[in-house]
């Protein structure tokens, strides 16, 4: 779906261009990271890097194409950034990119907690489920014309916040006595991934929020054009590339507690004699 956007300064137009810029080098970069940091990981871990290494791929290329998108929907003309009815941005990237990469970080995390396969596997369908749900539920909302509170924007919104309420719900509850059942320093780094999760991915709905505060969305309202991508995008950096980060941190941590040692040192040819 195509969004009609407002004329924009050069200050506005180049700071979303930047922060996709860096969101495709940041996104890139932590593929290459989340491949070559595998092998210091327990075979039975490296699984869940894989889907780390997957969710930022498949952001960076849809960051790649938002960002053409972007650059064509605009063109410098007397000091203006100017709004091309002829190449409207493509806002479906993003919930595209969402519906992929949501349920895959779901299941990382489950992965990661090495579970019983009978259990794992139920827990990762139930929320991999319910994350696609959430995503698909918002989409209307987001191309919506009417970007009100009490109107199409504020209504699927707040069906779309009933799976991701479910989703926080599972990870609060059943997730609990998963995690104290782990030592204490992998507690502790399982207790931070969810707490990101749940900082970064409530982030999303607040960003969602900021059209139905502002009348004339969007075409009359290039602050709130901004601030939406804007956010939309410092979420996504930090609930991939972050959450990846933390992920690795657990598996490493269990890892090296379930006795595996990386075996770095290529010995000289005369001490293998
Ligand atoms: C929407 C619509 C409004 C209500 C809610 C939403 C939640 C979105 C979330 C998105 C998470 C995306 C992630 C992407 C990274 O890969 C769809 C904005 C609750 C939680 C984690």
């Amino acid at each position: 779906m195509t969004l009609e956007l407002p004329d924009l300064t050069p200050g506005q137009f180049n700071l979303v261009y930047n922060m996709f810029s860096f969101t495709i080098a940041t996104m890139f970069a932590a593929f290459v990271y989340f491949v070559l940091a595998q092998k210091n990981l327990a075979p039975k871990y490296r699984v869940s890097m894989m889907v780390s290494a997957l969710v930022v791929l498949i952001a960076g290329y849809h960051y790649f194409r938002i960002f053409g998108s972007w650059d064509a929907a605009y063109a410098l003309e007397g000091g203006q950034y100017v709004f091309q009815d002829d190449q409207p941005f493509n806002d479906a990237y993003r919930y595209v990119d969402w519906l992929l990469t949501v349920p895959l970080l779901v299941v990382e995390l489950v992965l990661v907690l090495g579970l019983p396969k009978g259990e794992s596997g139920s827990l990762m369908a139930r929320l991999g489920f319910a994350a696609a749900l959430m995503i698909i539920l918002g989409y209307p909302g987001e191309v919506s014309g009417d970007a009100s509170l009490m109107g199409e924007r504020g209504l699927w919104g707040f069906i779309s916040t009933i799976p991701f309420v479910y989703i926080l719900y599972v990870l609060f509850t059943e997730l609990s006595s998963t995690i104290q059942r782990q030592s204490g320093r992998v507690a502790k780094l399982l207790s931070n991934a969810r707490l990101l999760l749940l900082a970064t991915w409530g982030f999303y709905p607040i960003a969602y929020m900021i059209p139905m505060f502002s009348a004339g969305y969007p075409t009359e309202t290039p602050g709130a054009v901004v601030a939406l991508q804007v956010g939309y995008t410092i979420c996504d950096v930090l609930a991939k590339a972050g959450y990846g980060v933390l992920i690795y941190a657990i598996a490493k941590a269990k890892s090296e507690e379930e006795g595996f040692v990386v075996d770095e040192m290529v010995k000289p040819a005369s001490a293998e004699a």
